[in-house]
């Protein structure tokens, strides 16, 4: 295929100052009618021809200028209509028409149909499915739409922006147009027709203007979509409070819609929400649901600023937008919640998919430099690590040279479509710093490796530590300087707190951060009678990895001592992953005592202390998962020998600590009524992992199946059912669990898709036949993304033992399923593969069989680009 490299990037000869559309909706032939004014760049010669993109269009009709062009004055294919006949004046209109079929557009790109309501999905490349354009984020238009559908059929008529007109036709037939004043790329572009039902409110922005808003759900569900408004008026206030920035349109709304290949998506002034990230009330979403909406709200309203006012020149400047905001969500949810445990989740998922990510086959630095298919890249590194870039950039300023650089950086570009050295200048233009070597973090793909070695010299009261950084190139020939790497520190004393010093050198110190630039330092710490436990990367400061990592008892005293709450569950969770790792190389008889003595207690200490949140001592308690261990073991991985250390390690702490567990499990339960609240939901986590930790313990899942018959929440429920499923599947008990659950939820898919993937993650290879025979239960659909991800996507990256059956056949599913799905979606398709990414790190046997699965699924004729661009670079 063809690679799109950004070092090629140019201005396009042509720019589209408006775009007037007007949509005659019909199901399966969707009338599309495009009039652009054309303007020929300065300096660009007369005859240079205009080619727009498209993708499986047909051309219906052509004007230029007003005039139908000669038919050797253009040439029309699905993907391209070049014309070659342009007007010599240096501005001309273009009028297209096109055909669609919204129906059988099943990619979900484009203008497609999701439970009878017309939507659409531009971004990356969508708007070419639409009508022939420059689909390109750096060429911004004003758009004026005009839509128009049968009445019975779509009420209810949107597009961007603010609407100046509606009215009744003949036949049954209604119109609306709308115009949206902000220039905008096409990826921004968006239309809903169909019949739902709407929430509104308003909100008084900060100079004192009204906007309405309005939140679009199936009708009937009104009542689950009150969290996301309250959401949204949070975020709106939360964005003038934090940032300066105000609202900009008269309304804002958004769409629910349950066929949707991600989560969300931007679009201005009308966002188009994946279903599950709207619905939620206590019946059917867990408090990870409330969370995910909140953070999801946020982030796409964000976006009106980070993404929509100032927009990516080309595709390569996604993290512009996407690290941007998602920094901007994860400040926002830290504000709404506890913000070490928001932090602490945080730097969970960052290590769990986007180290994995950096270290495989399919790394790539934050900002790309050449692609085949840019769906490919709406990454965990573009969108994660580039938030922790952002992050990085406001530890280096401070709050006040963040906030400087980023009004500057808004002042500068608002109206624009701008390029991260633009985003980095800014900063330095507003501080006087130098970013230059900090920027490599947004070239340089991998994780960056810390060495520390530390002594103390009673004599002269020194102490020093030496810190090298070292970058392995996960891919050949990828460039790897040293980095401007922050470390946030403090230097513990046995006594208490941080110790101070009288003078440092060897690396330049700002506050509680060392700024490393060299591949190696000795920095000199003077005063320091006692030796200090030196506690680093508080707060995740740099996304790197430590090694090697402190000594256990070093660990156990930063567990228990380290002034900051982030540091004591960074040396805790270091400390119980290295001793599970430990377990994991000892034979089976062996590995019964997976923790020592003093670990379990540090466990019970955090569990009985009541001045620590509950969601604190809940994220705690939890142990890094399955995959965690894998990954810190690295290469040669047998994923049954990390199950059997799991199970052993959750036995030998519920044992342990069973009368703590009692006393949390019974003294938690529910007060009043149920509220989403983070300190109710901590609350709520706290008493579910005592729960699994009793079960554990005993070996018995008696009380599970009590919680999941008292249980007046999904929480609860989810978490009950769980157990019961992962742990005792073939009792009575859980056979009837799951049946109570589907009578009670048949009829609600995104509900169901819980009952879904609890299945489809339960440990073991039987699991592969359940999946199997899911996939052929009503209420099951290959067509709609959240099924398949519920039920496929769940078990290939969520069960470990289940999908690395050692006979192979989990890859041959997955390979199987992916073929299917990839005719019909290829992005979601291509997705799904990217739970091969660490077949490498697998013992031999296993990396065969899914070396073999996925050389068959590459010998297939007509694999879409998405899919073929994943499987070529995981098995290269
Ligand atoms: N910008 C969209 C993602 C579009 C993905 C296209 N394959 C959602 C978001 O990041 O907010
Ligand atoms: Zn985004």
């Amino acid at each position: 295929g063809t690679v799109i490299r950004l070092e090629d990037y140019r201005p396009s000869d042509y720019l589209i100052d408006t775009t007037d559309l007007a949509f005659t909706l019909e199901p399966e032939a969707t009338t599309v009618r495009a009039k652009l004014s054309v303007r020929r760049r300065a300096g660009v010669a007369p005859d240079t021809p205009l080619v727009l993109d498209g993708d499986e269009l047909t051309l219906a009709g052509l004007k230029v200028n007003g005039e139908t062009p000669a038919e050797n004055g253009y040439t029309a294919s699905p993907d391209r209509l070049v014309i070659g006949d342009v007007p010599a004046d240096e501005t001309f209109t273009v009028e297209i028409e096109t055909r669609l079929n919204p129906s059988a557009n099943k990619q979900l790109m484009g203008l497609y149909r999701s439970n009878g309501t017309y939507c659409t999905q531009c971004e990356a490349e969508g708007f070419r499915r639409i009508t022939y354009f420059l689909d390109r984020p750096d060429v911004l238009s004003v758009y004026t739409v005009r839509i128009e559908a049968r009445t019975e059929d779509a009420p209810l008529l949107l597009s961007n922006g603010n609407r100046t007109e509606s009215g009744r036709l003949e036949n049954g037939w209604h119109y609306a147009v709308w115009h949206d004043p902000f220039p905008k790329p096409s990826y921004l572009f968006a239309l809903v027709a169909g019949n739902l039902g709407v929430v509104r409110d308003t909100f008084t922005t900060m100079s004192g203007r009204e906007v309405a808003l309005e939140i679009y759900v199936e009708h009937g569900k009104e009542p689950r979509a009150a969290y996301a408004m309250d959401a949204l008026k949070r975020s709106m206030k939360w964005d003038e409070e934090t940032f300066g920035r105000e609202y900009d349109l008269d309304i804002f709304m958004i769409v629910a819609v349950s066929d949707f290949n991600m989560g969300a998506m931007e679009n201005k002034g009308l966002n188009i929400f994946n279903d599950k990230y709207v619905l939620a009330d206590e019946r059917t979403a867990t408090d990870a649901d409330y969370a995910n909406i909140e953070a999801i709200i946020a982030h796409e309203y964000f976006h009106n600023w980070t993404g929509n006012r100032i927009t990516c020149r080309d595709w390569f400047q996604l993290c512009l937008k996407e690290g941007l905001t998602v920094f901007r969500d994860h400040e926002f949810s830290a504000d709404m919640r506890s913000r070490t445990v928001k932090r602490i989740a945080e730097v969970k998922l960052l290590k769990a998919h986007q180290f994995p990510e950096d270290a495989g086959p399919l790394a790539h630095p934050v900002r790309p430099r050449r692609y085949s298919e840019i769906n490919n890249f709406y990454t965990a590194t573009v969108y994660e690590k580039g938030s922790e870039v952002v992050r990085m950039i406001r530890t280096i300023l401070g709050e006040d040279g963040f906030r400087k650089g980023l009004d500057l950086y808004f002042e500068r570009h608002d109206g624009e479509a701008a390029t991260i050295e633009q985003f980095i200048k800014a900063f330095e233009d507003a501080t006087g710093a130098d970013l230059a070597q900090f920027a490599l973090w947004y070239d340089q793909p991998g994780t960056p490796n810390l060495t520390v070695s530390s002594h103390h010299d009673a004599g002269p009261k020194r102490f020093t530590m030496t810190i090298e950084q070292r970058l392995t190139p996960p891919i050949e020939g990828a460039p790897h300087a040293p980095m401007h790497i922050p470390v946030k520190f403090g230097l513990v004393s046995a006594g208490s707190g941080d110790m101070e010093w009288t003078a440092v050198s060897g690396a330049e110190v700002t506050g509680d951060v060392i700024h490393l630039r060299e591949p190696k330092h000795t920095v000199v710490f003077e005063g320091i009678n006692e030796r200090p436990v030196a506690s680093l990367l508080r707060g995740f400061s740099a996304p790197v990895t430590l090694f090697p990592e402190a000594e256990d008892a070093d660990l156990a005293f930063l567990a228990r001592n380290d002034p900051d709450e982030y540091g004591r569950w960074q040396a805790l969770s270091t400390l119980v992953t290295r001793q599970m790792k430990q377990a994991a190389a000892r034979s089976a008889d062996e590995r019964g005592e997976v923790f020592d003595e003093e670990t379990c207690a540090i466990f019970m200490d955090i569990a009985a202390d009541d001045s620590y949140e509950h969601a604190y001592r809940a994220l705690c308690l939890t142990m890094p998962g399955e995959n965690d261990i894998a990954r810190e073991i690295g290469n040669d991985i047998d994923p049954d020998t990390i199950h059997a250390v799991h199970r052993a390690a959750s036995r030998q702490l519920g044992r342990f600590g069973e009368r703590i567990f009692a006393r949390l499990f019974h003294g938690l339960e529910p007060a009043g009524s149920y509220s989403p609240d983070a300190a109710s939901a901590g609350r709520r986590a706290l008493r579910n992992i005592a729960l699994s930790y009793l079960c554990h313990g005993s070996q018995d899942t008696a009380l599970a199946a009590k919680a999941f018959a008292q249980a007046d929440n999904m929480t609860d429920r989810a978490h009950a059912l769980t157990l019961l499923v992962h742990l005792s599947p073939r009792t009575d008990e859980t056979i009837d669990a799951l049946k109570a659950f589907q009578d009670e939820f048949r009829n609600e898919p995104i509900v169901m898709d819980k009952w879904f993937t609890i299945q489809a993650t339960a440990p073991g290879a039987e699991t592969l036949e359940t999946v199997k025979a899911l996939t052929g239960q009503t209420g099951f659909s290959w067509d709609n993304p959240n099924r398949v991800r519920a039920l496929i996507g769940a078990f290939s990256a969520g069960n470990p033992t289940g999908f690395n059956r050692p006979d192979g056949e989990g890859y041959q599913f997955l390979c199987q399923a992916i073929g299917r799905l990839d005719g019909a979606n290829p992005q979601v398709a291509a997705r799904l593969m990217t739970a091969m990414r660490s077949w490498k790190n697998l013992e031999p046997g296993r990396r065969e069989m899914a070396r073999k699965a996925m050389e068959g699924l590459s010998a297939r004729p007509r694999l879409s680009r998405d899919v073929r661009d994943i499987l070529d670079r995981t098995l290269a």
